[in-house]
């Protein structure tokens, strides 16, 4: 009997960047998520279907077995608080850094080694909560949607921990990165009962997969 296999991922750029690598495990979306509005994608293939749902529900989803398999930036997995999830493969793709910035002009004289009460401003509370406690600096954490970078300069908050890939949204609005807190990049990850059931077809694609990452 054909196993069947659903992967969810987002839509923009990572699953762009997933596009070669599903690719070379002969997995080709029947239609382009950013031109149509379906939510399930036929493939190539009838027995595999790609979910694209948001970042941050990647893997809510596979979690709860609604996917077998999904393509989601290390800082959502992070971020995520629960198991039933197996992280397979590093893609290497969507790849950029979790930082701590601030306004040029705080960090002129900035000592972080006198880091204290903090008022931080993010869509990461969880992974500021743990990186700042682990130093020993209070915070106090600002739970945001987007555009953080805006938060220091309305005042809401001193820093922000936000990720960055080329730092062109920082130096736009006058920040600079000062902590460095994890290099982030997209992975393949999957529901544990998914594995031991559809061992043959989620071994297969996960083998192809990680093949063309090389
Ligand atoms: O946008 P939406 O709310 O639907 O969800 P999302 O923001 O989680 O999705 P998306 O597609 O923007 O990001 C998906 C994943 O891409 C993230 O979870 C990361 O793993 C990865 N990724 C890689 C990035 C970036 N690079 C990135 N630069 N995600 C976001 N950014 C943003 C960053 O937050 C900042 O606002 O781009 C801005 C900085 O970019 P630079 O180049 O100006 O430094
Ligand atoms: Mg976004």
């Amino acid at each position: 009997m054909l196993q069947t296999l659903t992967i969810a991922l987002s839509k923009g750029r990572i699953f762009k960047e997933s596009l070669p690598l599903l690719k070379a495990a002969d997995i080709v979306p029947v239609d382009d998520p950013d031109t149509s509005r379906k939510l399930i994608l036929d493939t190539n293939q009838t027995n595999i279907k790609l979910v694209i749902i948001r970042a941050a529900d990647v893997p809510t989803y596979v979690r709860f077995g609604a996917a077998d398999l999904g393509i989601v930036g290390k800082d959502v997995l992070m971020e995520f608080e629960g198991d039933g999830l197996y992280e397979l493969v590093d893609l290497k793709i969507a790849r950029c850094r979790m930082m701590v910035a601030e306004p040029e002009t705080l960090a002129k004289n900035d000592d972080l080694g006198r880091w204290s009460r903090l008022r931080i401003a993010t869509k990461y509370v969880n992974i500021a909560r743990r990186f700042f406690s682990a130093k020993g600096i209070q915070t106090e954490i600002i739970k945001l949607y987007g555009s953080m970078e805006l938060a220091p300069l309305a005042g809401l908050s001193d820093r922000i921990v936000d990720l960055v890939d080329t730092g062109n949204t920082l130096r736009a609005n006058k920040l600079v990165e000062v902590e460095h807190i994890a290099d982030i990049s997209s992975r393949l990850v999957a529901n544990t009962a998914s594995m031991r059931m559809k061992h043959q077809i989620v071994k297969d694609v996960v083998k192809q997969i990680e093949q063309a990452v090389g």
